[in-house]
């Protein structure tokens, strides 16, 4: 692998934050040729263009010879799962004449699967696979997810004071974090495709979890509310918005109302509200909600990542909310792959329970005779 593998992969990668794509993956490309770059793509989403095809497009004649940088393995299939024809991105790499191809990681839906790559090496390209593989990994986390498990990605966002405390418990509502820690939450939220809160923040807050401060678009908002309590007049029952619940027959609503099973407690069952939500292509999700459906997320083993930012504040009361309140998780959950940022006078607290299934399941590939 070499450093200038390294630097065009990370180039590549950088084309992956244009766009939410979901369900596809946000693939970026970067096409080089003497050492020089010759064009750019990234996953369009309306109209739906590859990376490969947009790059290869833009480089016309220029691709002949050249080097193609790919976040994730080329597609290579002619069929869609529902019949339709198109055209892989294998294709399009060989009719241009690329010579090589250095990719990061494998594409697990089972249509590509390392499919791509041996169509590739079939046609007298030069491959390379693992530059970046990590990054590419985390870049492509949501895809890569559903793929292996059918699940959404899910990180649950807390904003604390020192001793753990979301808000108090006498007062009117306080700003815990600083500014820099709450447009890092924005952009968390610009990149996210839904942001999941329960009934009781919509009742204590009526928030908007629109994108402010910084660029992006807003996530569709998707609110936990078994016994349908959400007002009418709440900001948030607006056209997009989605609303799960236990209640047969509702009213018509602006947001959509949806009806879904309920667990042992009587409240919306967390494994059908993430069936649902991969379904309808939300695979990035961000969990802001209180302590008790952040609870129930985590006895479900639905979490994939905390994100903890912790002010230097002190509130203080036994009846304060906090991150995890309500019954407390069956068992402990150990954090690793922990990260540590500032913003302002806030830190931020990252870690991850266990490894990841999808880690776990994750197909390797072998290339044969890697260039
Ligand atoms: C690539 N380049 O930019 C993307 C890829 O529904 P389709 O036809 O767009 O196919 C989607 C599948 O193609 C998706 O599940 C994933 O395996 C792959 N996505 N592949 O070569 C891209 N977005
Ligand atoms: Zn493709």
């Amino acid at each position: 692998m070499s450093s200038e593998d390294t630097f065009w992969m990370r180039r590549a990668l950088r084309l992956t934050n244009r766009v939410k794509a979901h369900p596809s993956p946000a693939v970026g490309v970067v096409i080089v040729h003497g050492g020089e770059l010759v064009s750019e793509g990234w996953t369009y989403h309306t109209p739906k263009v590859h990376a490969e095809a947009m790059a290869l497009g833009l480089a016309g004649e220029r691709a002949r010879g050249a080097t193609l940088y790919t976040t994730l393995e080329p597609c290579s299939h002619w069929m869609r799962p529902d019949g339709s024809e198109r055209v892989p991105c294998t294709h399009h790499c060989i009719q241009a004449g690329v010579a090589r191809v250095v990719a990061a990681t494998l594409d697990p839906n089972p249509q590509v699967c390392g499919d791509g790559f041996a169509q590739l090496q079939a046609a007298g390209i030069a491959l390379t696979v693992g530059v970046c593989e990590e990054q590419a990994k985390e870049a492509h986390r949501a895809f890569l997810k559903h793929q292996m498990t059918g699940l959404p990605f899910v990180t649950h966002k807390a904003a604390m004071t020192l001793d753990g405390k979301l808000a108090a418990s006498h007062s009117a509502p306080l700003a815990i974090t600083s500014e820099p820690a709450r447009r890092a939450v924005h952009r968390l939220r610009a990149k996210s495709d839904a942001v999941i809160v329960g009934v009781g923040t919509v009742l204590a807050d009526d928030p908007e979890l629109t994108v402010r401060s910084v660029r992006g678009s807003n996530p569709t908002p998707v609110i936990f509310d078994s016994q349908l309590r959400t007002p009418q007049t709440a900001r948030l029952n607006r056209p997009g918005t989605l609303i799960l619940t236990c209640v047969e027959n509702t009213p018509r609503w602006d947001a959509e109302i949806l009806t879904l099973p309920a667990d042992a407690s009587g409240r919306v069952s967390v494994p059908a509200a993430l069936a649902l939500l991969a379904e309808r292509g939300l695979l990035e999700l961000l969990l802001e909600s209180g302590g008790a459906l952040a609870t129930a997320f985590w006895a479900a083993n639905a979490v994939d990542r905390a994100l903890f930012f912790v002010a230097p504040k002190l509130i203080g009361g036994s009846h304060a909310p906090t991150p995890l309140d309500g019954a407390g998780l069956p068992a402990p959950i150990e954090l690793d792959r922990l990260r540590i940022r500032r913003y302002g006078p806030d830190l931020a607290l990252e870690g991850r329970p266990g490894l990841l299934r999808q880690e776990r399941a994750a197909p390797q590939y072998r290339a044969r005779g890697t260039a």
